[in-house]
């Protein structure tokens, strides 16, 4: 789709490629480094003694994933690359006309590797970066001497915490985004949505709670069996306890799923087999909230954890974001496959 169709009072919106990369603040970069490194296998691009900049095996592109050593587990910024470096003006543009703090981040002088950037505190209170220019990397996807771990291919997806789903729809609709699939109640209030830009099912998604907040990034795998395999890896080593939910199937995405979770709490989700939605008259798929199938196909209960716990978000100047209580809780009015309710008890 183009996002030149969807104009909004604020002017054109960037057109947005892709999610790009997220950077997040760890406590302890080492234990981070076992984690997502010998672990999950993706490879290092650049380290120092403060920072990590990380990829996959099917990205071109110097990271997908940076961390950064802090005092407070949180996320410093997601980012999105636009298709050329007049997008970034654009979203400079369309944020400032939003009335949302902006700042140019010239190349050099922010994330490595990264070009000309300019970062915003968006609609949603996430703190966002939009780019064009990135360094790349040396191709990897057949250098499967030196795939190891869960052999992650790509950053997939960003999931966020937001009070108010129909406000963080708008808001990316406003941005171009399509919508692949909702959750939603008897009268269509909306519970969750999964919009995006690449032609798969999502570049972001929306979780209901107290937000802004990170519920996961979304790393993909070439094949389902590395997700089993991610799993495997972590029971031999006794390490089961960083499983958080799954394996299974997701009804939403159709995907091949499982969420672990970092030393530092950062929930990712190891993703494969979602499908094509690339025509532009693809048709948004919507679940109702009350079939169990929606969040895992076999029906299988989703841990109270997963729709409770996130991380905090910075704005521009690393001061963490206050939260806002959601609107409808998904969580607390289903039964069931969730297993939360008051009604069902199925043990
Ligand atoms: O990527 C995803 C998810 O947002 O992590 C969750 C796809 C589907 C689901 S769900 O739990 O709704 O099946
Ligand atoms: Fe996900
Ligand atoms: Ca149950």
């Amino acid at each position: 789709m183009s996002s030149r169709s969807s104009m909004s009072p604020a002017g054109p919106p960037p057109d947005v490629i892709r999610s790009a990369y997220a950077q997040l603040v760890v406590t302890d970069l080492a234990r981070a480094r076992w984690f997502w490194v010998d672990m999950l296998g993706l490879f290092v691009q650049y380290e120092d003694e403060r920072s990590l900049y990380l990829r996959g095996t099917d990205e071109l592109t110097h990271h997908s994933l940076v961390l950064r050593e802090g005092e407070t587990a949180a996320l410093q910024h997601i980012a999105y690359r636009v298709r050329t470096p007049e997008d970034v003006g654009r979203a400079e543009e369309f944020f400032t006309a939003l009335g949302r703090s902006t700042r140019r981040v010239p190349a050099g002088r922010g994330t490595r590797g990264i070009g000309d950037a300019v970062r915003v505190v968006d609609p949603l209170g996430f703190p966002v970066e939009f780019f064009h220019d990135i360094e790349r990397g040396e191709r990897l996807i057949q250098r499967y001497d030196l795939h190891r771990g869960a052999e992650i291919a790509r950053l997939d997806h960003f999931n966020i915490v937001v009070p108010d789903i129909p406000a963080a729809y708008r808001h990316y609709s406003s941005l171009g985004f399509g919508c692949s699939e909702t959750i939603e109640g008897d009268e269509h209030e909306m519970y969750a949505a999964w919009m995006y830009r690449k032609q798969t099912v999502h570049d972001v998604a929306f979780t209901a709670g107290a937000g802004p907040r990170l519920h996961h990034l979304g790393m993909a795998t070439h094949e389902s069996h590395q997700v089993l395999r991610t799993a495997d890896i972590f029971g031999a080593l006794h390490e089961e306890g960083f499983i958080e939910r799954g394996p299974g199937r997701h009804g939403v995405s159709n995907a091949f799923y499982v969420y672990l979770r970092d030393p530092d709490g950062h929930r990712v989700e190891i993703y494969t087999s979602d499908y094509y939605t690339g025509d532009p008259d693809h048709e948004t798929y919507r679940w109702n909230v009350h079939d169990d199938r929606r969040r895992d196909f076999w029906g299988n209960a989703v841990i109270e954890s997963w729709y409770k716990e996130a991380v905090p978000v910075l704005d521009l100047d690393g001061v963490t974001q206050p939260l806002r209580r959601e609107v409808l809780d998904e969580s607390s009015v289903t039964v069931g496959a969730d297993g939360l309710g008051t009604i069902i008890n199925r043990e």
